[in-house]
């Protein structure tokens, strides 16, 4: 079995660092990992591609030849790349023995959200070559110190999550810099776990432009309320500690833990049933290690 990440989010969320980081870790541990580039928009790669989209298509090419803006020629590479998947399969094929694959895809969320393009790339792949990937979708998390782009977060969060239908993990990427964007109004588990959103409509409200939509934005609250999908983990991808929960995260989704024990019913159940130990890190840890106390105003309680 063949494993594996597929990684989204949209423009400058750290897809391509994190590509990278997470390559470097892993070899670190002794995983032969290698980094697939399929976003045309990429100009100076941090790591060495095994595989690089460039080789088939360029955006420069795309957007003189067709008289296509950014957005355009990316949507028109995904299209070209998956009309040639055989492309990318022959290059692959060499490389799936005995590899980790890590796929830096384009940031337009619309690709993952609306488009079935990169779906149908990533579902053939799945299929002909026996893959077992799990979705990273990184969002930046200076996202969280607004109530109306973090709302907005987790719609794209949910609805990539529905479109794509793979094992899946929300990841605010960037996490090192979140002092830097101002105050937060609740802790940080209330954004990792997506707390009661209620909370969120009385600093809706401080906004006079998000106030206009408070029962559009309560609706569409009550939708990612009502799947109960969407929760994130936290990331500094220059944070060994974290990149490191972050795998074991992972592993457990793609089945990668999974792979080296016996195929007996027990032995598995063990390993799923084993809970995550390292819920402290995920929320507490790195609030207590990234934000400072006096930082995060309580405001929920205070509103009780
Ligand atoms: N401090 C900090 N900076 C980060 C982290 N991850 C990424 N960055 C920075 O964020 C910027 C954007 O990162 P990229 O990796 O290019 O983001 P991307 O998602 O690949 O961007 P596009 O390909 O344009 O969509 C770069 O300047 C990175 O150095 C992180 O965990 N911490
Ligand atoms: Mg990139």
């Amino acid at each position: 079995m063949v494993f594996g990440q597929v990684v989204i989010g949209p423009p400058g969320s750290g897809k391509t660092t994190y590509c990278n980081g997470m390559s470097q870790f892993l070899s670190l541990i002794g995983r032969k990992v290698v980094v697939i580039n399929l976003d045309p928009a990429n100009d100076a790669l941090p790591y060495d591609c095994a595989i690089n989209i460039e080789d088939l298509i360029k955006l420069s090419d795309v957007m003189s030849e067709h008289s296509l803006g950014p957005n355009g020629g990316l949507v028109y590479c995904m299209d070209y790349l998956e009309k040639n998947i055989d492309w990318l399969e022959d290059k692959l094929k060499p490389l799936i023995d005995d590899h980790y694959l890590l796929f830096d895809f384009p940031g337009q969320v619309e690709l993952f959200s609306l488009h079935t393009n990169a779906r149908n790339i990533i579902n053939r792949l799945i299929k002909k070559l026996d893959l077992r990937l799990t979705a990273m979708h990184l969002v930046d998390a200076h996202l969280c110190c607004d109530p109306g782009k973090y709302v907005s977060a987790l719609l794209l969060s949910l609805s990539t999550m529905l479109h794509l239908e793979l094992p899946h993990i929300n990841v605010f990427s960037k996490i090192d810099l979140i002092e830097n964007y101002g105050n937060l109004a609740f802790n940080l588990d209330f954004y990792t776990d997506v707390q009661d959103l209620s909370y969120l409509q009385y600093h809706l409200d401080q906004d006079p432009r998000s106030a206009k939509y408070r029962k559009l934005t309560k609706e569409l609250c009550d939708v990612i309320d009502d799947f109960s999908l969407v929760n994130f983990t936290t990331l500094d991808i220059q944070d060994k500690e974290s990149v490191g929960n972050l795998v074991k995260l992972i592993d457990k989704s793609n089945g990668y833990i999974f792979s080296s024990i016996d195929s007996s019913a027990v032995e598995f159940s063990k390993i799923a049933a084993a809970p995550l130990d390292w819920d402290y890190y995920r929320t507490a840890a790195v609030q207590e290690k990234y934000m400072k106390d006096d930082e995060v105003v309580q405001q929920k309680s205070r509103m009780q």
